[in-house]
């Protein structure tokens, strides 16, 4: 692309998740106007999923935040951080400085987090600073901690493509990590030899490139890995020189683990002996084994024992360290692994100091010139959130999350917050869940305006650049932490004016006194200057003052514990209460095109194509027994409190169980907000909440009518039926609709709903009604244009949105109207069926059309139509469509 003042390119980093993308933005005119992949960058060259692709389209003035507010009005920056340091200040005054708390984000770069860190563990003088990386990465911490003696991932991406056995347990890298499952799928294509096999108790969209999937039990990953230790074990697979000169605790492991007969483990997993067999057969011969592993591992009662159990495997036969091997724990955010290395845990200190021990706590006490260091952990997410609901802590300031919405219990954690004395939120727009709890709203920059740096799942830091400038007053995070820090009285250890000061003084925080004690060593990027800051390539710690860093550690046995020396560690934890009144146990995560609580993703048309509701899947021999039926609403019900999501069939889905996404908030539906449904049990090592297996019950939700409506301004915020999702469309707004009482006047309702004003003179209308079938049809026309329509029916409506949603953009005269009441092409048209894949658009008509025509392969379906050429992320969908598996779906 030719440079020029107006037109050129950044290379900057993706701002979702942990498999930390290189992006090269093109900026014409003062705009992002689209992305690609960094063919540069060492995570991804080149390639970039479904939701990189589309983070250009989230951008934009709508719902951002513009100025700072308190109390809903708006104050100038000076005043809101003024009322914030004097808040803070009394309180710690009066109760003590455990009364006050920062709740952070996995999503901070490194330089917010850096001084947030500071300011609480340094200044104010307690760790309550917690993360929400304490819900996704905490239990890997512990696992890590316990073995290694450092948060130390040990491999690097390449080992996934070097590896002869890739397992992922309890990952859906698919949809979650989907570039780094295109490089395994990629090297499986290379070396057809090489096997992956899946740990899931669904059947997910990564199983379906797999050579293998154990659909355990839920929670029974510790037997399995416990199973395996025994299996390796008594295959002669122990590298006794490895365990015997650099790990302790063998004896202890064995001890334990042999009762792990495969009956036993057959028994704990529901696994059959001979599946169970294949897949300790694969590892038993393959050495180089990867074992990568997720939220599946991390979000259980023993969620630090399952990623124990997993890495005692590796210890045994010595499989870490080494090209193409090694346990692998993914990280989830953008900047997940930046957050541990500033200390964003309540539990840890920056720079892989450890904030329990008392060399290392003076240490840094002196570095930062610390007033008054914590001396012990502070409060984590579950407790901290606890603690404002009990009134201890009275001040808390949250940045970049959306808690009323991830938290289990998010009622009680809303609840907590509309009691606490002073609720401080930094986000980048008005309409999130927990912005509408704020008392001080602060408006951030997001992705494309600030500025600094992310570390990803190996240890990779990349830069995240500042293209375009912040729209209004909205400021970058670390200034609104060091005004704050500046004005309770500490501007002078506060007083950074760019993320490069910032990023220099915590460089030097890593090297100092380092020589190699500590995993984490920046030595080499000590001293940046603005220039080479700016001009930073991605760099992978640990990195020596050389210059030279390293892909792998612990290849030579050496360990960060006080002997060098790796420990086995036997599982402890307790496990799952049964609550019998709550047949179902409910697992929760992701779906492929949104992330988190949708305040990005949903701004982009594209990225509801795929899904556009909060559905639950279930079993479709459940769902009988429930007299559910396909697309039917389901109430949902656990100790905590109720949602009501649509139903969706799926053999895949292991019965006993239904899966909700995460993502769905009180600004996207009436009530799936499934935060509301989760019991806080946390793992007692971590403190990470147990989201994937909570106790519910699932009944039909008695329905009077269900309705459809489009309209090309947004719907109003609350819509006032039982049950509402709104999605964004392009050109418009889309929302499914359906209640438990008849309406009498849907001609009003439709004119409720649509909003602005409806006289003839502006509008044409057309109308179709059964009534007592309750079936009412209806489009509005302005100058030609659809404007706004609205389907009802006494059942789930079938009809097709994605057509609908394209009337948008045609002009529509005369009779021709009339067809849009159909709700679908008439039979002469096309109609593109659901869209499979969003990058290019393309429908399962689309591609069913095509496999008919002969295409009978991923790469002939992408051929003729397009589909899966782009980002990949849609080619397990695919694939299914050409094994006739896709539609098993519903039987
Ligand atoms: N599209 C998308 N991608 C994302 C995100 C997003 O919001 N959207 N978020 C990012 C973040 S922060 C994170 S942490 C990662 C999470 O990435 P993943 O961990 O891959 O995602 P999840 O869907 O939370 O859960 C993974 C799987 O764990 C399985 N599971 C549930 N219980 C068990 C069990 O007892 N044992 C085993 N072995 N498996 C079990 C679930 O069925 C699920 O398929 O994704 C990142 N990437
Ligand atoms: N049921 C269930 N719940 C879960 C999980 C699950 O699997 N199941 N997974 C858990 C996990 S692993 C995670 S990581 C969490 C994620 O949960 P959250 O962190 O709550 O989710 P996000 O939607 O990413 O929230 C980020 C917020 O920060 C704002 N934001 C974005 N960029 C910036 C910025 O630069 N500055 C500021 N100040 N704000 C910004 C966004 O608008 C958004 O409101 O959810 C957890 N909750
Ligand atoms: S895999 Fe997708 S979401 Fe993750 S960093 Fe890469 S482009 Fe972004
Ligand atoms: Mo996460």
């Amino acid at each position: 692309m030719v440079q020029t003042p107006d037109t050129y390119e950044v290379k900057t980093t993706c701002a979702y998740c942990g498999v930390g993308c290189g992006i090269v933005a093109q900026v014409e005119g003062g705009e992002i106007t689209s992305v690609r992949g960094d063919e540069s960058h060492p995570a991804n060259y080149g390639r970039l999923c479904s939701k990189g692709m589309s983070l250009h389209e989230t951008l934009g003035e709508e719902n951002r935040l513009l100025f700072p507010k308190i109390d809903g009005k708006r104050a100038s920056w000076d005043k809101a951080l003024d009322s914030i340091a004097d808040k803070f200040s009394s309180v710690i005054a009066e109760h003590g400085p455990e009364a006050v708390a920062f709740y952070v984000s996995g999503q901070c770069l490194t330089e917010d987090y850096y001084v947030a860190n500071k300011l609480m563990k340094g200044y104010i003088g307690a760790a309550n600073i917690d993360t929400n990386s304490r819900l996704c990465m905490s239990s890997s911490v512990v696992g890590h901690k316990r073995a290694f003696g450092s948060d130390t991932v040990p491999g690097c991406y390449e080992d996934l493509e070097l590896a002869d056995l890739v397992i992922l347990v309890g990952s859906n890298m698919a949809w979650c990590h989907p570039v780094l499952y295109q490089r395994i799928l990629a090297a499986k294509d290379k070396r057809p030899e090489m096997k992956l096999v899946v740990i899931d108790p669904r059947e997910t969209a990564s199983c379906d490139m797999a050579d293998l999937h154990l659909p355990i039990k839920s929670g029974s990953d510790v037997a399995l890995f416990q199973g395996l230790f025994k299996a390796l074990q008594d295959a002669g697979c122990v590298d006794t020189d490895f365990v015997e000169s650099h790990t302790k605790n063998f004896a202890d492991s064995v001890d334990f683990s042999d009762v792990y007969t495969l009956d036993r483990v057959c028994a704990e997993t529901g696994l059959g002996a001979q599946v169970l067999q294949s897949f300790y057969d694969l590892v038993i011969d393959n050495p180089k084994t990867v074992s990568v592993y997720s939220q599946g591992v991390n979000q259980a009662v023993d969620g630090a024992d399952k990623v124990s159990a997993i890495i005692n495997t590796h210890l045994l036969t010595g499989r870490i360290g080494k090209p193409g091997c090694g346990p692998f724990s993914v990280t989830g955010q953008p900047n997940a692994m930046g957050g541990r290395e500033v200390g964003g845990l309540a539990g840890q200190l920056a720079s892989h100091f450890d904030l329990f021990r008392p060399e290392d706590r003076d240490l840094v006490q002196s570095f930062w010139n610390a007033p008054a260091m914590a001396s012990e952990g502070g409060l984590r997410a579950v407790d901290l959130f606890e603690a404002i609901h009990t009134g201890k802590v009275k001040a808390v300031w949250i940045i970049a999350t959306n808690p009323v919405v991830s938290m289990p219990d998010a009622d009680r954690v809303k609840a907590a917050l509309e009691k606490c004395e002073l609720v401080v939120v930094s986000d980048i727009y008005e309409n999130t869940d927990t912005v509408k709890c704020a008392d001080i709203v602060l408006p951030a920059t997001g992705w494309g305006e600030k500025d600094g740096t992310v570390t990803n799942s190996e240890r990779c830091i990349s830069r995240q650049r500042a293209i375009v400038p912040p729209p209004g007053e909205a400021r970058h995070d670390w200034q609104a932490i060091c005004g704050v820090a500046t004005r309770m009285g500490w501007g002078e250890a506060f007083g950074f004016e760019t993320p490069a000061d910032i990023f220099a003084e915590y460089a030097s925080l890593c090297a100092l006194d380092n020589g190699g004690t500590r995993d984490l060593d920046l030595a080499g990027l000590c001293g940046l200057d603005q220039e080479a800051y700016d001009g930073l390539a991605p760099v992978q710690w640990p990195i020596d003052k050389n210059g030279r860093s390293r892909a792998r550690l612990f290849a030579d046995g050496q360990f960060f514990t006080p002997d060098g020396k790796a420990r086995f560690v036997v599982p402890a934890s307790k496990y799952m209460k049964t609550h019998t009144e709550y047949p179902f146990v409910m697992n929760t995560g992701r779906i492929r095109d949104q992330w988190h609580t949708m305040t990005r993703t949903g701004r982009a048309a594209r990225l509801f194509q795929h899904m556009a509701e909060p559905f639950v899947d279930i079993h479709p021999d459940d769902a009988r027994v429930a007299d559910i039926y396909e697309a039917d609403i389901v109430e949902i019900k656990s100790a905590q409190g109720r949602i009501l999501v649509r139903a969706q069939l799926s053999a895949r889905q292991p019965r006993g169980t239904i899966f909700v996404p995460m993502h769905w908030s009180d600004a996207y539906t009436a009530k799936g907000r499934v935060g509301a449904l989760i019991v806080p049990d946390v793992d007692a090592f971590s403190g990470q909440p147990a989201f994937k297996s909570t106790r519910v019950s699932v009944a039909r939700y008695q329905t009077a009518w269900h309705g459809f409506a489009l309209s090309a301004e947004s719907f109003k915020a609350d819509i006032g039926v039982e049950y509402w999702a709104r999605a964004r469309v392009k050109n418009g707004h889309q929302v499914e609709l359906a209640g438990a009482e008849t309406c009498t006047d849907w001609r009003q309702f439709a004119q409720a709903l649509y909003g602005g004003p409806c006289e003839e003179s502006v509008l044409d209308v057309l109308e179709y009604e059964e009534a007592a079938q309750q079936v009412f049809r209806t489009a509005y026309f302005q100058n030609n244009k659809l404007v706004f329509a609205l389907f009802i029916d006494q059942y789930p409506l079938e009809i097709s949105r994605g057509w609908t949603v394209e009337q948008f953009e045609k002009s529509h005269e005369g009779m021709q109207r009339y067809k849009l009441l159909a709700g679908r092409p008439g039979g002469d048209m096309p109609d593109k069926g659901a869209i499979i894949c969003a990058c290019l658009g393309v429908g399962v008509n689309d591609i069913c059309g095509a496999i008919k025509q002969g295409a009978d392969s991923l790469n002939l379906v992408g051929k003729s139509t397009g589909a899966g050429t782009n980002c990949g992320s849609c080619r397990s969908d695919i694939q299914r469509l050409l094994q006739g598996t896709y539609y098993a779906k519903t039987g």
